[in-house]
């Protein structure tokens, strides 16, 4: 039976009388959340009069396939690499067309949480799409230069992207979840998709998808007296559904689009009840004239409110430690032994870099080789035997990538001698989160 204070944590690890161990709960102080800081009203609109010069230089609109298209492109990518992101072109074929997916990273923050914003940069080809969609795309650009200006260090690892040829049917988005490898896609947390944020008869829709992300939205605006609704048309309306297909958690806000808004509507969020949302929607008076301020404003300060929230990661006091002291006797060239871990407390996957920590007392240590078991029951090998290694004693802390493991549940580090003389015990090991 072994008692133990480890790091930030105290962690008893008791052995009852069945010789399971038991851990007990260990105290996890949540790290300060930042608040996201204002989202400038004016530097959005700036990037809405030059996506409208782009369009007036090209013919009238930025769709896929038209050169508009891929200087809206160019346009947000200079920015970016200019604020110091990671930014990838991904090129796809639609419709006889190049197009292209605009994927920008924050870099920091943990490889295997991802928290990830979208917005579509094409517009129609009947006009500019200055609300529909550029209002999303300077909104989220406009959080992502807000990031490098505050120098944000957000616990999860942050991405942006810009989709192309959603209008053709959500084609550069599907493109980008169908070629990324799951083990990436099980990284990401949370996809978060702003398209028509400032409809001029604006309505506030909340995507009512994954319930944390939606309440994270839903408590911005109750902070500020303002009602939404659930955005129920919008499921396979926009570059949130290939993610939510690939079983990822999504979410998002909307203005409103064709629809008429209702007299109890225009009660509660003002404007014209029996008219449209956006009376220019897919038309060629969607235009830097067709856009709500107020909503723009607000709800580009929600873009931002979600993306600080929701990458803050689970507040877990770094380095919590969960610990075996027991011993176990390691047979002589012969069967494994294991020996448990309960991990509670800890929300959420396992990270990309799960610290393993060892402690074998053993001569000739070539014999041992060493697994770790996750609560799946897939092994993680942590050292292969090696017939030379001739040295005594493995005491070594191994990093493995979990991030396909939920984090709470039994883990087990699996241990054997695999030749005859020369034997040893396992004297304690431990998991750090
Ligand atoms: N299809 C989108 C606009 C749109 C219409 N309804 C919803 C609901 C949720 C998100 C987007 C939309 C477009 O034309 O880009
Ligand atoms: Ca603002
Ligand atoms: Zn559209
Ligand atoms: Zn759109």
């Amino acid at each position: 039976m072994a008692l133990l204070a480890t790091g930030a944590a105290l962690t008893a690890t008791l052995l009852g009388a069945s010789g399971a161990a038991q851990a007990a709960p260990t105290t996890a102080k949540a790290p300060a959340k930042a608040a996201a800081p204002d989202i400038s009203l004016a530097n959005v609109k700036a990037h809405l009069t030059s996506l409208q010069s782009i369009a007036a230089a090209n013919g009238g609109n930025r769709a896929h396939g038209r050169s508009g298209y891929k200087a809206s492109i160019d346009f947000v990518k200079a920015k970016l690499d200019a604020a110091g992101f990671t930014t990838t072109v991904q090129q796809f074929t639609s419709s006889g067309a190049t197009g292209y997916n605009l994927i920008a990273d924050w870099p920091g923050g943990d490889a295997g949480h991802v928290l990830f914003a979208g917005a579509h940069l094409d517009s129609v080809s009947s006009g500019a799409g200055i609300n529909d969609n550029g209002s999303g795309s300077a909104s989220i650009l406009e959080t992502a230069l807000t990031v490098a200006r505050e120098g944000y260090k957000p616990t999860k690892h942050l991405r942006f992207a810009w989709w192309g040829a959603e209008e053709l049917g959500m084609v550069g988005s599907r493109y980008y979840v169908n070629n990324l490898p799951a083990a990436e896609r099980s990284k990401i947390d949370g996809y978060l998709n702003f398209d028509m944020l400032a409809s001029p008869n604006a309505g506030y829709f909340v995507y009512d998808d994954d319930k944390k992300i939606e309440g994270v939205f839903k408590d911005f605006y109750a902070a500020r007296s303002i009602s939404t609704e659930i955005e129920t048309e919008g499921d396979g309306r926009s570059d949130h559904a290939p993610f939510k297909s690939a079983g990822i958690p999504v979410g998002g806000l909307f203005s409103g689009a064709e629809t008429r808004k209702s007299a109890a509507q225009a009660q509660k969020w003002g404007g014209t009840a029996g008219q449209a949302f956006d009376r220019c929607y897919h038309s060629s008076c969607d235009s830097t004239s067709n856009i709500n301020d107020k909503a723009l404003d607000t709800n580009s300060d929600a873009v931002a409110h979600a993306v600080w929230t929701l990458s803050a990661g689970t507040p877990t006091t770094p380095g919590t430690t969960f610990e075996n002291a027991a011993d176990v006797a390691i047979p002589d060239g012969g069967a494994a032994v294991e020996s448990p871990v309960a991990v509670t407390g800890i929300a959420g996957k396992a990270p990309a870099a799960l610290k393993a920590g060892v402690d074998i007392k053993h001569t000739w240590r070539g014999d041992v080789v060493v697994d770790l078991v996750g609560p799946s029951g897939k092994a993680y090998r942590l050292k292969s035997s090696s017939g030379s290694d001739s040295a005594d004693n493995v005491i070594d802390t191994y990093t493995v990538d979990a991030s396909a493991e939920t984090a709470n549940g039994t883990w087990k580090l699996r241990v054997q001698d695999i030749a005859a003389q020369d034997s040893g015990y396992l004297d304690s090991w431990k998991l750090t989160f």
